[in-house]
């Protein structure tokens, strides 16, 4: 049982969850793995949401009321530590979730599908019974996507995702927004928002700043997209760590 005066209490709390998660057998082998290089990064920004991940947060939400065919995609971790946040988040922005997996098996889809139904999200798309395309008419497992959901999206949120993933998605021509701790993973660098945070804290973050947009005119959201330079604003994520070591 952990003690809430813990100094770690919150990270120890994550952990909990993603072994929990990974004894509920729905996360990938190197989940861990994925989960730790996280904490570092976390660890060096301070463990707070820093400004330039605010900026792009806000341009992330706007474009996500824009589009089209919004859709969040969901793996193992994300599922683990932040399932209930998603699902709030995707009613508000009116995004489609989509399970989205690396290390795709049936026994992993189908633990995270009932997991999502059993906590109120019936709509869940990438299921086994759901029509799977492959993007860019790449025949492998890391092209696969959901025909109404990521394959047809305009624009998709994909938090912690991997390189090839991601590189698949952003050459079929979508709009790519990524959570990612680390601002040099290929994820970050090749995605059009990169959200240098934690998924435990943006998401909710994100929420409420999309409550607050919803009320916005189109035009203002435009110009906020438009106004976005993402080079830029991950030099700025990646100053945070330095100035933390000055
Ligand atoms: O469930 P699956 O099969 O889709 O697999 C999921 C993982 C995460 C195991 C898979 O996508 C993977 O191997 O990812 P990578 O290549 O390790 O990349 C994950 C990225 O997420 C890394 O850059 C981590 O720093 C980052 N990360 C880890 N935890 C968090 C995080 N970013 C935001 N919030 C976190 N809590």
């Amino acid at each position: 049982m952990l003690s809430k005066s813990h100094p770690r209490y919150d990270s120890l709390l994550l952990r909990e969850k993603i072994v929990k998660a990974s004894k509920e057998g729905y996360l990938a082998e190197s989940a861990m793995i994925a989960h730790g290089r996280g904490e570092a990064f976390d660890y060096l920004i301070g463990e707070k949401t820093t400004y330039p991940a605010k900026r792009a947060m806000y341009v992330a939400c706007a474009n996500l009321l824009l589009a089209e065919n919004p859709v969040i995609s969901v793996n193992g971790n994300t599922t683990a530590l932040a399932r209930d946040e998603i699902i709030d988040f995707s009613k508000t922005v009116d995004a489609k979730i989509e399970i989205n997996l690396f290390y795709r098996t049936d026994e992993r889809v189908k633990i995270i599908t009932e997991l999502y139904k059993k906590h109120g999200y019936e709509e869940i798309l990438g299921t086994l019974d759901d029509d799977i395309k492959h993007l860019n008419k790449i025949k492998n497992n890391r092209s696969t996507a959901s025909k109404t959901g990521i394959y047809t999206s305009d624009c998709v949120l994909i938090p912690l995702e991997d390189g090839d993933r991601a590189e698949i998605l952003k050459n079929s021509g979508k709009k790519t927004i990524t959570i990612d701790l680390n601002p040099l993973s290929r994820t970050s660098q090749m995605s059009d928002i990169s959200i240098v945070d934690n998924v435990v804290r943006a998401i909710p973050f994100m929420n409420e700043i999309a409550k607050d947009l919803k009320t916005q005119d189109k035009k203002i959201l435009m110009e906020m997209v438009k106004e976005y330079n993402n080079e830029e604003n991950l030099k700025q994520s990646l100053k945070q760590i330095k100035l933390k070591s000055e």
